[in-house]
């Protein structure tokens, strides 16, 4: 799994930005699920959902700032009861450690992209010099060639912090990708007028909300000699930082490639219009981010060829996937947290020989609240009765049509950086029914078949009556069936409004 990571930048699923080519040999060998998607469009929630197969309202890991109740039961801690070794390496961001877990090392937090520190299970916590991908992939090969007991099936967790912000590819692929120029979205400059306030309120656009230090790269000096303001407290606060942690070495190879970068947006900046401003910031996201992407790739394939090579790939089940999808300048926008499908959907490739056939596709929505059941029923035990998914077995052997006719959302994580509302919703395949609430109550209806960039909210319309109606019967039939309540929605809503109170939410 990785951290952010956009179905748009894998080759599996679309050409137009970059190749991965080993992540897409795991669709290849198995399947590409084209409609996975999330059940709360964010980091800590939906690892959450993950291990415990429960949505975030019964978790109750609802956003990034609560820890993790570690009362929950999660599907390695049965499969460690029974007989699996277990292992996590990675980012978890869960504010403690792993339960169920024989061996772990495990960022602090978010994380950093450069010499990070771990917090591991044997040793306590320690720094590391490297590249936080290769770190954590070597730390996987290492405990898969050394540590690993041949006598026990294994559940590996194999975790990229990459590519989540700020974007910090390896040395090695500066170059090449600095040099890259890519396709635009065609909604790059949408101005959201068709939509209600969630959207408009949203900070999340390219152009006014990222950061040009922190995000762009361009160095803090610069900046000044150009009169450019930060787009936050926090934006060459976070530069420094992340570089700041280079060695004399790496932040050698850094300034070099990074240094004329910015020379040449010396440059160009006095004469960009809002435009050019917008259509430069898109390129330099995308440089970084999909730069970050080639390390994870090549992680992929190093693991990829040890199960090969060591005889462990036939009864194996590889899964690829990441903690949400992520917005590459749809709309205007980088992060995630909507409903909306750029968020919404997660890459998902599954391959498992003998039973997925290889170059298969599936478009059933599949939720990232179906991986426990579905793990645990291919190691043969029994899922406890209260998880809220469903197994993707019958999938994988090619049996599972009609699989689920809706799905439901919950995001909670506002009033907070991004400044993304309160949500709730239902999605079929033909629609998207959505209740923003707390500072609002408005209601969006999107029609996914003929609004497939989700331009327009259709609530209001005449013509979408009777969908209306049947949705909304839907949807309070779903937020029963997955025992989500107004009451709950209150009690979550004043335990946030305690930490607003005391200070500790980020904006
Ligand atoms: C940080 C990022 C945000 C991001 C959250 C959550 N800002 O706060 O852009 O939405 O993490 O991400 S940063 O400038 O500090 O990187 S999540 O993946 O953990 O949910
Ligand atoms: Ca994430």
């Amino acid at each position: 799994m990785s951290d952010d990571h956009a179905y748009q930048a894998i080759s599996a699923y679309d050409k137009r930005l970059t190749q991965t080519p080993n992540i897409d040999r795991i669709a290849k060998e198995g399947m590409l699920f084209t409609n996975a998607c999330v059940t709360n469009s964010i980091c800590a929630p939906s690892r959450a959902v993950i291990l415990t197969g429960k949505h975030s309202h019964l978790n109750g890991k609802i956003d990034n700032y609560f820890p993790f109740d570690t009362t929950n039961i999660t599907f390695p801690q049965i499969l460690q009861k029974n007989g699996y070794q277990t292992a996590m390496f990675g980012k978890l961001h869960f504010g403690n450690n792993p339960k169920g877990f024989d061996e772990f090392q495990i960022l602090p937090d978010q994380g950093d992209y450069y010499n990070p520190d771990f917090i591991t299970k044997k040793e306590g916590k320690k720094k590391l010099i490297g590249y936080v991908t290769d770190l954590i992939t070597d730390i996987t090969l290492n405990w898969l060639k050394n540590e690993r007991d041949d006598e026990k099936p294994f559940f590996l967790a194999y975790l990229h912090k990459a590519p989540h912000r700020e974007w910090l590819p390896a040395e090695r692929h500066f170059k090449e990708y600095l040099k890259k120029t890519f396709p635009e979205p065609t909604t790059l400059f949408d101005n959201y007028e068709g939509r209600g306030r969630a959207s408009k309120e949203a900070e999340m656009n390219l152009l006014t909300h990222m950061n040009w230090a922190g995000d762009s790269k361009i160095f803090p000096e610069n900046m000044d000699k150009l009169g450019i303001k930060e787009s936050h407290a926090y934006d060459k606060r976070n530069y420094n930082y992340t570089v700041g942690r280079m060695n004399a070495e790496q932040r050698k190879v850094w300034d070099e490639h990074y240094g004329k970068m910015n020379e040449e947006f010396i440059k160009r900046y006095p004469s960009m219009t809002e435009k050019d401003k917008m259509k430069w910031r898109y390129q330099r996201y995308m440089q970084d981010y999909l730069g970050s992407i080639a390390a994870v790739d090549e992680g992929v394939g190093q693991v990829l060829d040890f199960l090969k090579k060591n005889n462990l790939e036939e009864n194996t089940i590889v899964v690829y996937t990441s903690d949400q999808g992520f917005y590459l300048g749809e709309h205007g926008w980088f992060d995630k947290r909507f409903i909306f499908d750029e968020s919404f959907k997660t890459p998902l490739l599954v391959k498992w020989p003998n039973v997925i056939k290889a170059g298969s596709k599936n478009t059933q929505m599949v939720q990232n609240l179906d991986f426990a059941q579905t793990f645990l029923e291919a190691a043969g035990v029994t899922p406890p009765s209260d998880m809220q998914g469903e197994s993707l077995i019958p999938i994988f052997k090619g049996q599972g049509k009609n699989f689920r006719d809706a799905a439901y959302y919950h995001y909670y994580e506002y009033p907070s950086v991004h400044m993304v509302k309160r949500h709730y919703g239902i999605v079929t395949e033909k629609y998207k029914l959505v209740h923003f609430y707390y500072d609002v109550d408005e209601w969006e209806l999107y029609d996914r078949v003929n609004d497939k960039n989700e331009m327009k909210n259709v609530y209001n319309d005449p013509k979408y009556a009777k969908v209306k109606e049947e949705l909304h019967k839907k949807l309070v039939a779903l937020r029963v069936k997955y025992k989500d309540s107004e009451t709950l929605d209150k009690m979550y809503i004043e335990k946030y409004d305690e930490l607003v109170k005391k200070g500790k939410i980020f904006r």
